[in-house]
């Protein structure tokens, strides 16, 4: 009889079993990383912690926390743990040289990674007969790559169809019989308006979907169920943590079940570093317990959500999270890629501008625009029409080369842009991604 997990004896491990795993990993793996990774080392010595203090899950709250920032100081082998012949794969944020994270793998962080994304699989319902049809992104960007070996893991026919293309995309779909989509949700979005308009929605024979990310609401779930008439199933991960898979949804759709016995996630207070109790909202961290190549300790996501141990009704005993409420920096994410408004800042101080400017977020069609008024300087205003919009086309371009999408740009009068006594409203995110926690 078929079971719904790719690995039971993990997955519906009783949780008093789950945590002495994870104990005994957690001893190993600071070990590892105190001998192997300096920064870490040097920041353990300033906290006075010796590898000998931490004998269990007990006393991972001793260790100090990893930022992002301390991945971009370290740029790009600080956080490296074995030698680099022992590396076979890198990805990459989408971000840029300021932003950007190397994430490193050795052959065995690979096999773990695409466990996961397998389990996420079978969670959705796939098994070795499904097509599974992947339009993430392929190449530095996780998506692609953790789907398509996860998929491989569980002996699926993969697509390895990348993004984009949307006529090819619908074409192999109906040809090749696709069962399991794997995109963003904005692209599933898009795809099952596609299909509605070309008519051929009899012709598609999806049954579900794994969709990631990006932040998406329970509306979003529903048309997209609707539309593309299958069950929509949410993913979570960061290139940080390995990439998709840290975490999925199970056939209750409440909440995504993290793969414990490979990273024991914590949710704090960002303003004070504080370990909050489960059910409590905060900032979400992860410590990885077996990746080697890139073995981060109780790294801050800057994402906010809810864990939830609630018994499940799929026999998964692994912790869930809700889905992220939030996030604790300004990072967003639009059209895929992670934009940070100190990016566009950054571009126009090396421009000659002033970060006088607003972002205007917003979603049309199932696609992300981004916009950015920026205020000329009082000294500075264009000679004509023909002077502004050159200008307009130089940041454009120059945008497009920072985060590499395109963001539509306006110059506008001084002082035209709200001035604000407190936190500069930088951002007007129209989208209302995030909503209240489903997980109780
Ligand atoms: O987005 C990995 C991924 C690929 C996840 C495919 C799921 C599917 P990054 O580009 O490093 O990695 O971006 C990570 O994206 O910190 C969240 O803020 C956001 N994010 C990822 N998944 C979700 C989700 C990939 N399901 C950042 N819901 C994370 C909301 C998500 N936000």
């Amino acid at each position: 009889m078929m079971n719904n997990y790719f690995n039971p004896e993990i997955e519906t491990m009783p949780v008093e079993e789950i945590k002495k795993l994870q104990s005994e990993r957690l001893v190993e793996q600071v070990r590892h990383v105190f001998d192997n990774v300096k920064f870490y080392r040097k920041k353990m010595e300033e906290a006075g912690v010796r590898p000998a203090d931490i004998k269990g899950i007990e006393d991972l709250h001793k260790l100090p926390f990893i930022t992002k920032d301390d991945l971009r100081d370290q740029y790009p082998y600080g956080f490296v743990g074995v030698p680099l012949k022992d590396c076979v794969r890198i990805q990459s944020t989408s971000g840029t040289t300021g932003r950007r994270v190397v994430s490193f793998y050795t052959q065995e962080d690979l096999d773990v990674w695409e466990t996961c994304c397998a389990r996420a699989l079978v969670a959705a319902g796939a098994t070795s007969a499904d097509v599974v049809h992947v339009s993430y992104g392929y190449g530095l960007f996780t998506g692609g790559p953790g789907l398509n070996g996860g998929s491989h893991k569980l002996g699926s026919l993969t697509l390895p169809m990348s993004s984009g293309n949307t006529d090819r995309q619908i074409q192999f779909m109906t040809d090749l019989g696709s069962t399991i989509l794997c995109c963003t949700p904005s692209y599933a979005a898009y795809l099952g308006e596609c299909i509605k308009e070309r008519g051929v929605k009899d012709e598609i024979r999806l049954k579900a979907g794994i969709f990631g990310a990006e932040a998406w609401t329970e509306e979003m779930r529903r048309n997209i169920e609707k539309s593309l008439g299958i069950k929509a199933y949410d993913i979570y991960g960061l290139t940080e943590i390995s990439g998709p898979g840290v975490s999925f949804e199970c056939k209750e759709q409440k909440g995504m079940h993290i793969n414990e016995d490979h990273f024991i996630a914590e949710v704090i207070n960002p303003a004070t570093g504080e370990v909050l109790p489960e059910g409590e909202k905060g900032e979400l961290v992860f410590t990885c317990l077996t990746k080697k190549a890139f073995p981060l300790l109780r790294y801050r996501t800057r994402d906010i959500c809810i864990l939830s141990r609630k018994k499940c009704s799929c026999g998964r005993t692994h912790i869930k999270m809700s889905k992220p409420l939030g996030r604790s920096d300004d990072m967003m994410v639009v059209k895929g890629v992670n934009v940070f408004p100190s990016q566009i800042e950054t571009v126009l101080l090396a421009n000659g501008y002033e970060a006088n400017y607003q972002l205007i977020v917003d979603r049309k069609n199932n696609s992300d625009t981004i916009a950015c008024d920026v205020e000329w300087l009082p000294d500075k205003p264009p000679k004509d029409v023909m002077d502004k919009i050159e200008r307009e086309g130089q940041l454009i371009a120059k945008l497009k080369s920072m985060l590499g999408i395109a963001v539509k740009v306006k110059l506008v009068e001084p002082k035209t842009i709200p001035r604000s006594e407190g936190k500069a409203v930088r951002i007007i995110d129209k989208r209302n991604l995030y909503e209240e926690s489903t997980l109780k």
